[in-house]
């Protein structure tokens, strides 16, 4: 039961969050380059791949089905912003295919077809008064600049970057006013591949190269801050951190500074994206740990003009430390951050700990740190949804998950955190980017599709759609 009153703000963006390589499919239509989620498959090589263990560039056979074809978005989208728009959404989230628009990543002209295609999506948006949220680049790297320029790593990249996004800035100043530069940032230190493209070599040193390619998105992420400011006077542009509070194990003191310590892994980022300047215990680690980051003289001037609006951020679980060797042996399972067991939680079918509090902890320690507009990005349950004999699916379970988390976010509100919206993962089926496959679904609209890639591909309104629907007409106050 909802124990404060709070009113949601009177423009609360509430909605749902897809990105294009999770729903679109139509993986090599319209002009659309190779990509690196192109080139994971479905089962058990593919998480190694993400860490970048990764001994081709080659499409392999036959192990792709998901995500090549996902959910066909590209081709349905009309029905599926429709449905977003029965449910009432004020906005949704989603990203732009980098490859759509610059096939190779370092083209000299973008791809008037990829740039149409998202005119088509945003003015359906519009047409419903659904606002779109934009994310630049959402996993999803042009497989071209890996091969010839080794992806973040290189320098290079703040300019194929740059272009881009002032391509697709000046493009659509007029249908959107939010975006987001590079989706969930810190996963660049988890799963380099996966989360920018980075393959680390038997003679590199693994964390010189992952926080010289994180300098590049940085500067890269205030460069595009700067261009949307220029190019779109109303625009908001904000960061985007896989976030998740870390609670120390036990009280003692070890284990507080350890929880610190985890935070600040992921903090770095947006302490540099938010305040403009690498904080003091970065700069403590580069020393310790002998790295060197190179930067040109501007760098630092860039990112101290060129802070973002607003925190975006995606929260599923939060996270336990420990220095405890005993402790640390017993991790749960839970896809690219291993944590460990916290014992007054429950799990999802896949071992990601259900914390709906610490979504609350979260917004406030953000809030306490950046004092800046926060903006949930994701949030959602996976769950193997199963048909009924009738055709429906009762998903009582996520209306109970959302529930439970949307009352920890009305007490955040009354805290004093400023929230402009929540936008709930995957608000129709898409592909997994942990696993790759249909059967981990986030959505409130089902898609006939699983895992070996039989299905019509038919949305189907799931129970928790109705609920939703309630929750945003109310706004919130149905909780
Ligand atoms: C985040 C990603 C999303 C999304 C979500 C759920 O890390 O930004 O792309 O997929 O996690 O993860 P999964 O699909 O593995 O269940």
């Amino acid at each position: 039961m909802r124990t404060n009153q709070t009113r949601f703000p009177e423009n609360f963006l509430w909605g749902g969050a897809i990105a294009a390589n999770q729903a679109e499919g139509a993986y090599l239509e319209g002009g659309k380059g190779l990509t690196t989620v192109d080139l994971l498959p479905i089962g058990k090589d593919r998480f190694s791949l993400m860490l970048g263990n990764v001994d081709s560039l080659e499409l392999k056979d036959g192990v792709y089905y998901p995500s090549h074809e996902a959910i066909d978005f590209y081709h349905r989208f009309k029905e599926d912003i429709a449905l977003f728009a029965e449910m009432g959404f004020k906005c949704l989230r989603l990203s732009i295919a980098w490859a759509r628009i610059f096939p190779n990543g370092d083209d000299s002209a973008p791809n008037e077809e990829g740039l149409q295609f998202y005119d088509q999506v945003f003015d359906e948006l519009l047409k419903y008064n659904i606002e779109p949220v934009v994310t630049t680049c959402h996993f999803d790297v042009p497989i071209n600049l890996v091969e010839k320029y080794g992806s973040w790593k290189n320098r290079k990249m703040i300019e194929f970057y740059e272009n881009y996004t002032k391509t697709i800035f000046e493009r659509y100043k007029e249908k959107v006013k939010y975006w987001m530069t590079f989706n969930e940032i810190n996963m660049l230190l988890h799963a380099p591949f996966i989360g920018a493209g980075i393959v680390i070599k038997d003679d590199e040193e693994k964390k010189q190269v992952l926080y010289q390619a994180a300098h590049h998105q940085l500067v890269a992420s205030a460069l595009a801050v700067k261009a949307c400011h220029e190019i779109i006077p109303n625009g908001q542009i904000g960061c985007m951190l896989a976030a998740g509070a870390t609670y120390p194990y036990t009280c003692h003191p070890n284990d507080i500074w350890e929880a610190i310590d985890k935070d600040r892994e992921s903090y770095f980022f947006i302490d540099v994206q938010s305040r403009g300047e690498y904080p003091g215990y970065a700069k403590r680690y580069f020393k310790e740990n002998n790295l060197q980051i190179r930067m040109e003289k501007d760098d630092e001037e860039i990112l101290k003009n060129h802070t973002v609006d607003y925190i975006g951020f995606s929260y599923y679980a939060s996270r336990c430390a420990s220095t405890d060797p005993e402790v640390l042996s017993q991790l749960a399972e839970g896809n690219i951050f291993a944590s460990i067991k916290n014992p007054y939680l429950n799990e999802s079918e896949w071992g990601w700990q259900i914390d709906p509090q610490g979504l609350r902890v979260t917004c406030n320690q953000l809030h306490d740190r950046y004092q800046k507009p926060l903006f949930i990005v994701e949030n959602g349950l996976g769950a193997n949804d199963v048909l009924s004999d009738e055709g429906s699916i009762n998903d009582d379970y996520r209306i109970e998950y959302l529930k439970s988390h949307f009352i920890e976010m009305a007490e955040a509100i009354e805290d004093g955190v400023d929230i402009l919206g929540y936008t709930s993962w995957g608000p129709i089926d898409l592909v997994s980017a942990g696993t790759g496959e249909m059967k981990k679904r986030y959505g409130y609209i089902y898609v006939d599709k699983d895992n070996e890639g039989n299905g019509t591909l038919k949305r189907i309104k799931k129970k928790s759609f109705y609920w939703y629907q309630d929750i945003i007409q109310s706004n919130g106050e149905n909780l």
